[in-house]
């Protein structure tokens, strides 16, 4: 579809579009359509934009991936299909391997999405085996993990694991929001091109990053948006 640059709704079109391309060439599962539709909306309610929370969960998410040992980014379908180029960045920046880990497995969509990461340019993918068993040099090892979209019971599974979480999810009352150690509430489009800048430019120190502080203050963000809108009193 051609979307003229004077839509009101351009860039979240736009977005849509690279998802279902991602879903024509065998990337995205269907139920990944699905699970990006609930994005949309939720990216409505945040106003479409990186808010001064997620700007913080950005830069304490940084600081943690680039103090981490062994670093792991795990990818799925959605973010194969939304942002692969800024996967490899990242991975770059933070020296974390890439793991494809699928929600819904297929062995023939794992290995499409194996191939576009190298196209992307990516030196080393790793892979899972059928879910919730994890590479045994990626996410098996890793202290810290990304987990760019994620459904809660993965998530709750590398809590178990003992794995510090870091999740991006435009839902603040998902599971995976609340069970992550930091959430960043931005849409992965913009949010991941941030990060990636942030880890360039930030060095390895701690953070006491508050998730259920800033969780909170997403909420109200949200709130506060829609008050602006005028559709809250
Ligand atoms: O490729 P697979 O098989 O691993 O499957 C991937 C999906 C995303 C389908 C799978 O992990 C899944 O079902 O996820 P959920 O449980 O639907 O959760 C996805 C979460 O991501 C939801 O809370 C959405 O609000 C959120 N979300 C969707 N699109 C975006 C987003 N968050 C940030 N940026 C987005 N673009």
């Amino acid at each position: 579809m051609n979307i003229p640059k004077s839509h009101p709704r351009f860039v979240s079109l736009s977005i849509r579009e690279k998802i279902v391309k991602g879903y024509n060439d065998g990337l995205v599962a269907k139920e990944g359509l699905l699970a990006h539709g609930r994005g949309e909306a939720f990216d409505y309610l945040v106003g479409e934009k990186t808010t001064k929370t997620a700007k913080a969960a950005i830069k304490a998410a940084a600081t943690k991936l680039l103090s981490a040992q062994n670093p792991v980014i795990s990818v799925n379908g959605n973010v194969a299909a939304l942002c692969p180029k800024e996967i490899v960045q990242l991975a770059e920046a933070t020296k974390a391997n890439i793991e494809v880990n699928l929600f819904y497995y297929d062995e023939a969509r794992k290995k499409k999405i194996e191939k576009s990461l190298k196209k992307a340019g990516a030196k080393q993918v790793l892979v899972d085996s059928p879910r919730c068993i994890v590479d045994k040099d990626g996410i098996f090892v890793a202290d810290v993990v990304l987990v760019p979209l994620e459904d809660g019971d993965r998530t709750e599974a590398l809590k178990k694991m003992g794995k510090t979480v870091i999740a991006f999810d435009l839902n603040p009352l998902s599971r995976t929001a609340q069970k992550a150690d930091i959430t960043i509430v931005d849409n992965v489009t913009r949010g991941m091109r941030l990060l990636v800048s942030a880890c360039k430019k930030s060095k390895p120190t701690k953070t006491n990053f508050n998730n259920r502080r800033a969780l909170s203050s997403a909420v109200s963000e949200i709130k506060n948006n829609l008050r602006r809108r005028g559709s809250l009193a």
